[in-house]
């Protein structure tokens, strides 16, 4: 095998499992969200960008209805299953984690079936994945696993997605074949994101806008810190949070919180108050709808050609998910703290929360001593070493 990540090396990993050459090699990336947390099962507005990092899928297709899938990161062999004998955990969504890598890429094989769209016999296929997508970092390296089997299917049976619609039925695999009842945004960045923008999603319409984002011609850095705290969706913190919003949506007869206007929220809790939902929900309603107009605020100044002005947006959004949502952690907290400290111009965790990854807004001039800042905090508070890169904006899923 070739050293690389890369379209050499997978099909060399293909090769040694399953003896034949591949039908081609596909990537999907993993994200980072700029702002827009826990907004998106909200109907409302996200706006992640592509990492460079990316899970790579070596794929042919098989005729008699056979899925094999095998994962050159992830000690074991072969997971070998019939198409036709896929079935979703029982009950659907909130099931937590169904477990095991391979529930992934299978939960797709089996919403493309339930879509209709496998049909017959055949409908199999051989995959070989590798990622450079940290796991549990909050960086969606369960989407980018997702997508890239979809794209790669996609193409061998020329079923002819557009890239929403496969966020979409990957979106719909995590939810019911796997448990997790994530929402759509990491789906549609693995999915949509091009180099060079950030992805300003509407999630109710999946109406999308690619912005902009170059960082470097501005003189300025995004860099990802994974705080190595991992962090897990399926654990029912997320699926709380998720069914409190909808409680409170249900609440106030609107269809989801997006529809709570941000000019009425002090007059929304007051009337949730009267209603009798308690303290911890209204404090998520808050978040949701305050968050929808950062968004829309941080879109505002990129638009006006003023990215460093977007630090303090950032740092607000990271207050409102540490106090109002609650899905912040020590580690997070001081990664933000440490680094506006020593001179960033905003921070903020990223993702659903409870550990994984934060954001850093900073000056090319000053990333080094910031990142460095950040290590010596962590090392003081005993905590492990923290995992710091650049976030580069780079492109969606497709065909190598
Ligand atoms: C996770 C989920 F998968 C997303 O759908 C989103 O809700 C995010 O947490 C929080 O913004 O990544």
């Amino acid at each position: 095998m070739t050293d690389e990540h890369g379209p050499g090396r997978v099909t060399a990993g293909f090769h040694e499992v399953y003896g034949t050459e591949p039908g081609g090699v596909w990537a999907a990336p993993g994200r980072v969200n700029l702002i827009g947390e826990h907004t998106d099962y909200n109907d409302g507005f996200v706006m992640p960008l592509a990492l460079p990092h990316t899970c790579l899928a070596a794929a042919s297709p098989r005729a008699d209805g056979v899925l094999r899938l095998h994962s050159g990161d992830v000690p074991g062999g072969v997971v070998e299953l019939r198409v036709e004998e896929l079935a979703p955990v029982a009950g659907g969504t909130g099931g937590g984690d169904r477990g095991g890598w391979a529930a992934y890429p299978a939960g797709v094989v089996w919403a493309l079936r339930e879509a209709g769209l496998l049909t017959g016999p055949a409908g199999g296929a051989e995959l070989y994945f590798e990622s450079t997508v940290p796991t549990g970092a909050g960086l969606s390296s369960s989407a980018a696993l997702e997508v890239v089997t979809a794209t790669a299917l996609n193409d061998l049976y020329g079923l002819g997605l557009t890239p929403p619609r496969i966020a979409q039925l990957c979106q719909r695999a995590e939810n019911a074949f796997v448990g997790v009842p994530c929402g759509i945004m990491d789906q549609m960045a693995s999915a949509c994101c091009t180099e060079g923008h950030a992805l300003f999603l509407d999630a109710r319409d999946l109406t999308q806008r690619q912005v902009p984002f170059d960082l470097a011609a501005e003189g300025l850095r995004l860099l990802v810190v994974d705080t190595r705290v991992k962090h897990e969706l399926g654990d029912g913190a997320y699926a709380s949070r998720r069914a409190a919003c909808e409680a409170a949506a249900r609440a106030l007869g609107v269809r989801a919180l997006r529809d709570v206007p941000f000019e009425g929220l002090d007059a929304t809790l007051a009337e949730l108050e009267r209603l009798g939902c308690d303290a911890a929900t209204r404090r998520r309603v808050r978040h949701v709808v305050t968050e929808d107009r950062r968004v829309e605020e941080v879109i505002a100044r990129l638009d006006a050609g003023d990215t460093r002005s977007i630090g303090p947006v950032l740092t607000a959004g990271h207050a409102s998910c540490r106090d109002d949502f609650e899905i912040s952690c020590d580690e997070l907290d001081l990664v933000v703290e440490t680094a506006n400290a020593a001179g960033a111009l905003g921070a903020r965790m990223t993702g659903g929360g409870f550990g994984g990854s934060a954001i850093v807004l900073v000056a090319e001039a000053d990333a080094e001593a910031v990142s460095k800042a950040v290590t010596e905090a962590f090392g003081a508070a005993g905590h492990r070493a923290p995992r710091i890169f650049p976030a580069v904006p780079s492109a969606g899923a497709g065909r190598l």
